[in-house]
């Protein structure tokens, strides 16, 4: 460094402008003094200059000195903070040393680290396959787990129900139960008094048993008898009674079947016609004849039956029906069938008979012997019970056959 203190006493010259203003005052005050003392010394003009140009030449060389040194200054001053910065650099290298070192061995250390991670990472890596495994037959345990719980969610729904069926069932079972001991308490009882009814009973069946084989013998010896009767009933001698019973069920009726009773005798009007002796057979072989006329009430019936038939029945182109009235002995004597003649109260001959017409197909001439009854056209009309009618006896006719109503007691 340059003393200010030093410039100003080496020279005390004019300057520049730019110089005067770093000289202090006082130093050109002095510089001021001289060049007055130069004045005064009109000799040495040759010296003054001289000394100008060496002050100038001083001044020039101060002011390249100053720079110079305003140079080294900063050069100095930048030296100074290069040997700062390097000092500072130098510290931080170091810092940067202790650092480095401290990142190598924080390298190091992160290196081992890194190896154990790797190792861990393989580790864990294998551990994340066996997890991943582990986790597939996890999810699909629990599929199945989840199925297995759907199913047994669904079967307890359905064990609630059966519980609940079987709880109802419980109910009246027990309900039955009680039903049923109340029950079995009355049949004991009635076991009770069963047996008791049955010691009874045992005497009575012994006592009937007894009366059962006395039974059983008498019904032998009744059926013995029923025999011996059945056979007397079932000959020829009573064979006409099977006309008006029934064999099998040995019931009887007052006429036989088809029949019709009337003042306790039966009549049959046949639905064939037959001549007049071959009626009367047939007649007399249903254990009847033909039938005869004792009254009013009879020829009544009789004329109604023949009436009823003959409306009932119109395509048989009924005509008449043979009675057992006949007069082939000797004409006009008129017989019945059983041997009686005929009574004037009780005839009943239709207008103009009889007449004993001969008929064209009669080839012997024989006349009108045997009697019918013609229906009338009208029950209202006023002749209409004389019904009777002389006819050809080969001529053939229904017929009316009468016998005797049963007497059942
Ligand atoms: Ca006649
Ligand atoms: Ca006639």
């Amino acid at each position: 460094m340059v003393d200010t203190e030093e410039i100003q006493v080496s020279f005390p010259c004019e300057n520049s402008g730019e110089d005067q203003t770093k000289i202090p005052s006082e130093v050109q005050d002095e510089i001021g003094d001289t060049q007055n003392n130069c004045t005064k010394r009109p000799g040495s003009r040759w010296q003054a200059i001289s000394i100008a140009i060496l002050m100038v030449l001083f001044c020039g060389v101060t002011g390249i000195l100053f720079t110079q040194i305003s140079k080294s200054q900063s050069v100095t001053a930048e030296l100074q903070h290069m040997a700062e910065e390097i000092l500072t650099a130098s510290n931080i290298t170091k810092q940067l040393q202790v650092e480095n070192s401290q990142l190598k061995q924080l390298l190091n250390s992160t290196y081992r680290n890194f190896t154990l991670l790797r190792s861990e990472y393989g580790q864990v890596k294998l551990l994340v396959n066996a997890t991943l495994y582990n986790f597939a037959l996890l999810s699909a345990e629990k599929t199945q787990l989840s199925m297995l719980l759907k199913n047994t969610l669904q079967e307890n729904t359905q064990l609630q129900v059966g519980n609940k069926e079987l709880n109802m069932l419980l109910n009246a079972t027990e309900e039955d139960c009680n039903l049923v001991e109340e029950e079995n308490r009355q049949l004991n009882l009635l076991l009770n008094d069963s047996l008791h009814i049955t010691t009874l009973a045992s005497a009575e069946n012994k006592r009937l048993r007894q009366l059962f084989i006395n039974e059983q013998q008498i019904s032998m010896h009744l059926e013995a008898d029923n025999r011996k009767q059945r056979s007397i009933l079932f000959s020829d001698n009573l064979s006409f009674l099977w006309r008006f019973c029934n064999e099998s069920t040995l019931r009887c009726t007052r006429c036989p079947p088809g029949w019709v009773e009337h003042a306790s005798r039966c009549f049959f009007l046949s639905r064939e016609s037959q001549k007049w002796e071959a009626a009367r057979r047939v007649c007399l072989g249903m254990g009847g004849d033909l039938a005869v006329v004792g009254n009013s009430e009879d020829q009544a019936f009789l004329t109604n039956l023949t009436f009823q038939f003959a409306r009932e029945h119109p395509q048989e182109n009924f005509h008449s029906a043979w009675i057992g009235l006949q007069d082939m002995v000797k004409e006009g004597d008129h017989l019945w069938v059983t041997g009686d003649r005929t009574k004037s109260t009780v005839t009943y001959w239709k207008h103009l008979e009889p007449n004993n017409a001969i008929a064209s197909w009669d080839k012997d001439r024989a006349g009108q012997d045997c009697v019918a009854i013609v229906p009338p056209g009208r029950l209202e009309q006023e002749d209409w019970l004389n019904s009777w009618d002389d006819i050809v006896c080969g001529g053939k006719r229904h017929y009316l056959c009468e016998t005797m109503a049963l007497t059942l007691s």
